[in-house]
């Protein structure tokens, strides 16, 4: 992740979590970077302190036991976290925190055949040669689509901040079905699907997903180290088809993405105003900005041709340009000053505002999406009137989360440390009501916190449950095994006024980004539908072997304990592409089939379908074998591929 302290900046890495003396390096930290943050006019309220753990669990009557389930029993959370550079979506269950699925996504995976089957390939796309376009990712974060405020159960999405790619997941069965690489994009980081369409109010559902390039680059592409040549765009797809709608040249880069629940505005927050492509040059103006983009003037501009493109690209791009919107009742987008660096922006779920952290300045900016509104019709003069609040909030503020009852949580990752705020306090403090107390709590992670989110944090249904807390560093907090230290996600239960920090679990880095939400949201099918695939051999008298020259289809099924070849012949350098079906109905009933020597290993689900395409190799016998246990006779469940010469 990009978002490590500076070398200029005080970093905690290093320091205990004992309390007093991290009192004493918040103090001495603060006062470091008074002259490189943004000038704070508001003084740090003397708001809570950090919990301590006995005396808040004893507090909640016990609820340090909430995240620990009986055997047996069922987590009431789904949570869709990404998985960073295994370029999956992992599905947790919450409070238990435990990993349930990982959803393969733009990284080849060996248990269920992703980026070997045919069918996953066409997904993750090809060369001409067949092979893989990239076996690597790197997922940030994962949204899910939305109707009436609320998921809805059909698709989450995931970005690929490496090669610009976002892959949309199908909920209900649990797997990727589409990807898009965004053109004209380098480091595509905030993700964030609308909650209703703006261009038809009856819509209140996700049409759309909004992507933030966060690299400038020269459109269209080439060699220079010039970088007043070099430009971000943000993105819009189509939430069904996932092809590009459009997108808008901008000044500075994108970062987060947020939308608003009335579908009228996404944003996101902008690090690098500066255009700099040095870090010391990205952290020069004390200012930076929340970028807000009016959809639907976006869409009409789209529509009336208003757009030019770039390179071989046909998506039409807008014009988003300072020196392009100046007039209000025009404008496309909006450019909110924000200091200095500022990191997330999260949509609170009363639907009023935008919170964005100042990373490099300790505050958290809050913006009052009404106003932006009013500036795009020409009511609000000055458009920074949109800013509600700026407080002081602690060392490294990156993301906010929310509990329903008007309280914001934000990670600081300098302080180790989640702060729970109530925001029409800060605002209030903002207006001039210093005795307005908007610090409500402070808790101590371990360590260096990056996202947070709470139970439904961004819809309307924010619950306030629960608070999970992705910590970059886990340092002491599991038996040591080597340099590489996993990252420790940590919940914490933010049902009372005090945080009550729960459980700790390790997980392979770095997930980045997850949600997590009730899970009567999602009801995932248990066994796929024969119909689904196009290929399928629906009964074991299609199975046997067709050639057309060098080209070798072999069709077969498994029913437990048999695959309906016993064995099967080809020649030594065919093109052999083998077709199974699993006829079994029964849920949890996954066969696997592995040809030893050709690199074919795959599942296949309850009346799934897959196939694999390889070149048979030197003539033998290869045991073709059912590598996932399923039967008594699970070793006895086995094929031959005779291959002649
Ligand atoms: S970024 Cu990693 S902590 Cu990619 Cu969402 Cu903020
Ligand atoms: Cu079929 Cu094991
Ligand atoms: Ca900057």
């Amino acid at each position: 992740m990009q978002d490590r302290p500076t070398p200029v900046q005080p970093s905690a890495v290093d320091t205990q979590p004992e309390l007093g003396r991290r009192r004493f390096f918040n103090a001495a930290a603060l006062a470091g970077v008074a002259g490189l943050a943004a000038a704070c006019t508001e003084k740090p309220v003397a708001g809570g302190s950090a919990a301590s753990a006995p005396a808040a669990a004893a507090a909640h009557g016990g609820a340090a036991n909430a995240s620990h389930l009986k055997p047996g029993e069922l987590d009431t959370y789904y949570g869709l976290w990404s998985g960073g550079h295994t370029g999956d979506v992992r599905v947790l269950g919450i409070p238990s925190g435990r990993e349930i699925l990982r959803i393969p996504c733009f990284v080849p995976d060996a248990l269920v055949g992703w980026g070997h089957t045919n069918e996953s390939k066409a997904v993750m796309g090809t060369k001409a040669d067949g092979t893989l376009r990239y076996t690597i990712g790197d997922t940030h974060h994962v949204h899910a689509s939305y109707k009436d405020g609320n998921y809805d159960g059909r698709y989450a999405w995931v970005n690929d901040k490496i090669n610009s790619r976002v892959a949309r997941i199908r909920l209900d069965y649990f797997v990727c079905d589409k990807i898009t690489q965004l053109p004209n994009v380098q480091g595509f980081h905030g993700i964030f699907p609308d909650k209703a369409d703006p261009v038809d109010p009856a819509i209140n559902y996700t049409t759309r997903v909004f992507a933030g390039g966060e690299f400038g680059i020269p459109l269209p592409n080439k060699a220079t180290l010039d970088e007043k040549q070099y430009r971000s765009l943000f993105s819009c797809l189509d939430a069904e088809t996932m092809e590009l709608r459009w997108q808008v040249l901008l000044d500075g880069n994108c970062d987060l993405v947020a939308t608003s629940y009335d579908g009228k505005l996404a944003a996101s927050n902008q690090y690098n105003t500066e255009g700099g492509a040095k870090y010391e040059d990205m952290m020069s103006a004390e200012r930076d900005a929340c970028v807000f983009f009016n959809v639907a003037r976006i869409e009409a501009a789209v529509k009336a041709g208003q757009f030019k493109t770039y390179g071989s690209s046909k998506v039409p791009v807008v014009d988003g340009t300072h020196a392009a919107n100046k007039d209000a009742k025009t404008a496309l987008v909006a450019y909110v000053s924000v200091p200095k660096n500022p990191h997330g922006v999260n949509a609170s779920p009363d639907g009023k505002y935008f919170i964005c952290a100042g990373k490099l300045s300790p505050t958290g900016t809050v913006i009052e999406l009404a106003k932006v509104l009013d500036w795009f019709e020409g009511k609000l003069e000055k458009l920074d009137d949109a800013i509600v609040a700026e407080v002081e909030l602690g060392l490294g503020p990156l993301h906010t989360a929310f509990d329903g009852r008007g309280n914001a949580y934000t990670t600081l990752f300098l302080d180790s440390q989640v702060v729970k705020w109530n925001v029409e306090k800060a605002i209030a403090f903002h207006k001039g009501d210093k005795t307005a107390k908007y610090v409500v709590d402070r808790i101590d992670v371990h360590y260096q916190p990056g996202h947070i989110n709470a139970s439904q944090s961004e819809t309307k249904a924010a619950d306030g449950k629960f608070l999970c807390v992705g910590c970059k560093f886990a340092k002491d907090r599991f038996l040591p095994v080597g340099p590489l230290h996993p990252e420790n996600e940590q919940i914490i239960d933010i049902s009372g006024e005090k945080m009550v920090l729960l459980g700790d679990h390790p997980v392979r880095g770095e997930p980045h980004d997850f949600i997590f939400f009730k899970r009567e949201l999602l009801k995932p099918k248990a066994v796929y539908e024969l119909d689904e695939f196009p290929n399928a051999v629906k009964d074991a008298k299609e199975s046997g072997v067709t050639r057309n020259g060098k080209k070798v289809t072999v069709k077969l099924t498994s029913l437990a304990p048999a695959f309906s070849l016993r064995e099967f012949t080809v020649k030594k350098g065919d093109e052999v592409t083998l077709i199974l079906t699993n006829l079994d109905k029964v849920q949890d009933l996954t066969h696997g089939f592995a040809i030893p020597g050709h690199n074919v290993n795959f599942i296949v689900n309850p009346q799934e379908t897959k196939s694999v395409t390889f070149t048979a190799g030197e003539p033998g016998v290869y045991w073709c074998y059912c590598t996932h246990f399923c039967h008594a006779l699970h070793l006895e469940m086995r094929t031959r591929m005779i291959v002649e010469a």
